[in-house]
């Protein structure tokens, strides 16, 4: 099997190949990706001498190049490529365009042209908008609130149409919040555990009491191969855990895990259209597919922290910007 998986280098995406490859040696990787500020061949260390993974440095939106790849036969696409920060999306919503809906546009021509079996989109809870009370199922109305949910949605309806105009085999994933090794610290959970250990400032926007849905990013990849071998085409499968905290409560739980004091928190300013509350009904994909979430939240939480405690130089490498050359600092150390 010949899987082409683009954004490979970025948080999901590496997560993902390290999860694929240890439970199918004999597949092929090949992983696209463009290399933002995101994306980080660190993540991937020690695949660089395997004979049955390629890095290709490239760019969804680059019609030529994709093309190329997919005439070489690929039996499987996974994309996770995309601009993935709500807050960038507010700031210049332009990558968010070309990346989310342009990228996806070009994958799927792509497919239209050359034989793949089965193309997954990686797709979010953030879709169907803030939701006060109840979970959102796979036919609940879209209602995106941010530049970046609207894009993820725009690419969720285009595959939906080359779905029913081209009958392309196209399948959804969306998932809730994810956490675990290697997510970028401009995220929350990684964001509060690499400041509490410099002893920076905590930024808790509004209220602190918005509700996210937390899933650890091993259970997200076990149900994004559960997609792969037994997903329908045409279909969408949400994937969540139903472990809904706020955000105060997952920064107090880092603080207390770290043994820091709640004096690092700041309540700042609101992030603007801040969705309150999203909660999915993943009962189709445990139903249909058979997979559950499986770590709970103190077993994936206590992991993440460990994690940042044993790679210090990997994420100070990304916030002296060492690394990519590049870090909005914006978003760290405010
Ligand atoms: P990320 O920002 O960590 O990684 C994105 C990767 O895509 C990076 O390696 C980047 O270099 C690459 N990329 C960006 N533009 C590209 C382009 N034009 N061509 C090729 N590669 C490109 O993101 P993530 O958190 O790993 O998210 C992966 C996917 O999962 C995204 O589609 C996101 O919408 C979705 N998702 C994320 C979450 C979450 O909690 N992080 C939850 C649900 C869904
Ligand atoms: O500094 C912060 N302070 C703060 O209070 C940051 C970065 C975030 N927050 C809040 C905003 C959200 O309510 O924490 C919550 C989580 O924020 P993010 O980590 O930015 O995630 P979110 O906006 O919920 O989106 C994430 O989940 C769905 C991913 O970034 C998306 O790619 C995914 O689709």
């Amino acid at each position: 099997m010949k899987i082409l998986v683009t954004g490979g280098a970025g948080f999901i995406g590496s997560n993902f190949i390290h999860y694929i490859t240890k439970q199918h040696a004999d597949w092929k990787v090949i992983n696209l990706d463009k290399l933002t500020y995101a994306g980080n061949l660190e993540n991937l260390k020690g695949f660089k001498e395997s004979p049955s993974y390629r890095f290709i440095k490239g760019d969804i939106t680059d019609r030529v190049q994709v093309d190329s790849l997919l005439r070489d036969g690929v039996d499987i696409v996974i994309n996770f490529a995309a601009e993935s920060h709500v807050d960038r999306s507010i700031q210049d919503s332009s990558p968010f365009i070309d990346t989310n809906i342009k990228g996806t546009q070009v994958l799927l021509e792509g497919i239209r042209k050359n034989q793949v079996k089965k193309y997954v989109q990686v797709s979010t809870d953030e879709v169907y908008g803030s939701l006060e009370i109840g979970k959102s199922a796979e036919n609940a109305s879209l209602l995106p609130n941010s530049p970046y949910a609207a894009s993820k949605t725009s690419a969720d309806l285009l595959c939906r149409a080359y779905w029913k105009t081209y009958g392309l085999p196209v399948m959804i994933t969306r998932c809730s919040n994810n956490y675990g090794p290697f997510q970028f610290p401009e995220k929350l959970i990684p964001l509060v555990i690499t400041n509490a250990l410099e002893g920076k400032d905590i930024p808790v926007y509004g209220d602190g009491m918005n509700v996210r849905e937390w899933i650890y990013v091993e259970d997200h990849c076990r149900a994004l191969e559960c997609v792969i071998l037994k997903g329908s085409p045409g279909e969408i499968y949400n994937v969540g855990s139903n472990i809904e905290k706020t955000n105060l409560d997952i920064v107090r739980f880092i603080l207390k895990e770290l043994d820091k004091s709640e004096s690092l928190i700041k309540y700042v300013t609101d992030r603007p259209g801040h969705d309150r509350r999203y909660a999915l009904d993943a009962s189709k994909i445990e139903r249909e597919l058979g997979w559950k979430a499986a770590i709970s939240f103190k077993e994936g939480m206590k992991k993440t922290v460990q994690w940042y405690i044993d790679n210090k130089d990997w994420w100070q490498r990304i916030k002296s910007g060492e690394y990519t050359g590049y870090y909005d600092r914006m978003y760290v150390g405010r």
